[in-house]
């Protein structure tokens, strides 16, 4: 139990150096259209893939507009790898 809450710690810890760092990196915005959602899951889990794109800092799906905001570190990241990070949850990207 311990050992478990010790991770925790290290893993706030970690998010924490992560969004200091995040202040000073470069910041860029993406609006995407997302098709496909069908349900309330469908866009938590468009966002839960997106925001495992290594440079992505936030997403912020919005069910009714079947939007996806995502900020994201630009010298990381770019707008190919997020789309493929929809993809990848199932659904696609409208052009
Ligand atoms: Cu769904």
């Amino acid at each position: 139990m311990a050992r478990v809450m010790r991770r925790a710690t290290s893993v706030v810890f970690s998010l924490m150096l992560v969004s200091c760092s995040v202040a000073h990196a470069k910041e860029a915005q993406l609006t995407l259209h997302v098709s496909g959602w069908h349900c309330a899951m469908c866009p938590a889990k468009t966002e839960a893939s997106v925001k495992k794109v290594k440079g992505v800092q936030q997403a912020q799906a919005d069910f009714d507009k079947k939007t996806l905001a995502v900020t994201y570190d630009d010298e990381k990241t770019g707008p190919k790898k997020i789309e493929k990070a929809v993809v990848k949850a199932g659904f696609e990207v409208a052009k």
